[in-house]
């Protein structure tokens, strides 16, 4: 198994590389990013190669000269940062995709691009919100997930291109920090209640969004990949979750530990609405039976380990 890993600099793929590293074995393991200073900082870990995944002929070079069979596609502009710049979000996340989901077609790679509770909208329920529902985002970020979904299960049905994926909750972790996102919140306040005792939080307090904590993500990247695609009755993509709280809720856990902890609001519009138009809670049991998709952590359990991990990263 040769993997490639694009956008690898990201949040997510800080932390999936090193566990790609140690299930595949660390020369299997290619990390491309479009930045050079990013490059320079995976190269220290890991094989890496600088690489503008919206440019079709660099990226092909890669695939053939390194002999990739597996693509983790995690390039993406997030929810708030798509709505300052609605064209660019479009142009980079779905230019990446196609030039993903094409490469795979033509080098039988596997391919794996996470989409989003982003890619549902207000019309979707809200609570215990199914595998198979309205999708109609409200952001430009969503359109692109919706699109993608779809698309990859195009190539899936029309070419027979092996396109698997979840659709990820806020991330949770103490590696890279999120950027852009509207979920980012849930992770900055551990970095700020740490460095100084305050935060100002931009979601409405009684804001319920779904969260997984890292451990439990890179898990889903992984296991979801190498299920047996005869049990897989979806594909693009699964449910996935593991908590689901608002601001008010993570902060009353956060102050068990933290008692002198001080959380105040300032509330951004653009992601208020986004949240407000996103799940309160998904329902995962198709992950669950289709390949056996169970999360570890819990609310409790990441709040300590998050505030243990960031303490020792500030020391
Ligand atoms: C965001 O907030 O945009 C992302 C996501 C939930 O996809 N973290």
């Amino acid at each position: 198994m040769k993997i490639l890993v694009v956008g690898a600099g990201g949040q997510i793929g800080t932390e999936l590389i090193p566990h790609l590293q140690k299930t595949y074995g660390e020369d299997n393991i290619i990390a491309a990013d479009l930045k050079s200073d990013i490059v320079e900082r995976l190269s220290k870990s890991s094989r890496a190669v600088m690489l503008d995944a919206t440019d079709a002929g660099a990226y092909s070079e890669v695939i053939r000269e390194q002999k990739i069979n597996r693509i983790y596609n995690l390039v993406a502009l997030l929810s708030a940062t798509g709505e300052k710049n609605p064209q660019i979000a479009w142009k980079i996340n779905m230019g990446a995709l196609l030039n993903s989901l094409e490469i795979s077609k033509e080098y039988g790679c596997a391919l794996f691009t996470p989409s989003s509770i982003g890619a549902f909208g207000e019309s979707t329920p809200h609570t215990k919100t199914p595998q198979d529902t309205v999708m109609r985002p409200n952001t430009m970020y969503g359109v692109c997930k919706v699109s993608g979904e779809l698309l990859s299960d195009y190539y899936y049905h029309r070419f027979g291109v092996d396109t698997r994926s979840v659709r990820f909750p806020g991330i949770i972790s103490n590696g890279a920090l999120p950027g852009g996102g509207t979920t980012d919140y849930a992770v900055e306040v551990f970095y700020e209640i740490v460095k100084i005792g305050n935060f100002t939080c931009p979601i409405p307090e009684n804001s319920f969004m779904d969260m997984l904590y890292m451990p439990d993500a890179l898990r889903a990247c992984t296991e979801l990949m190498d299920a047996d695609p005869a049990k897989l009755r979806h594909r693009n993509s699964f449910n996935v979750t593991a908590m689901s709280f608002s601001p008010e809720i993570l902060f009353a856990e956060i102050k068990k530990h933290v008692p002198g902890a001080n959380f105040n609001y300032d509330i951004d519009p653009v992601k208020a609405a986004i949240a407000d138009s996103w799940p309160d809670s998904l329902d995962d049991t198709c992950a669950r039976e289709e390949w056996g998709w169970k999360p570890e952590w819990d609310l409790s359990g990441m709040v300590q380990d998050m505030l243990k991990a960031i303490r020792v990263k500030l020391a």
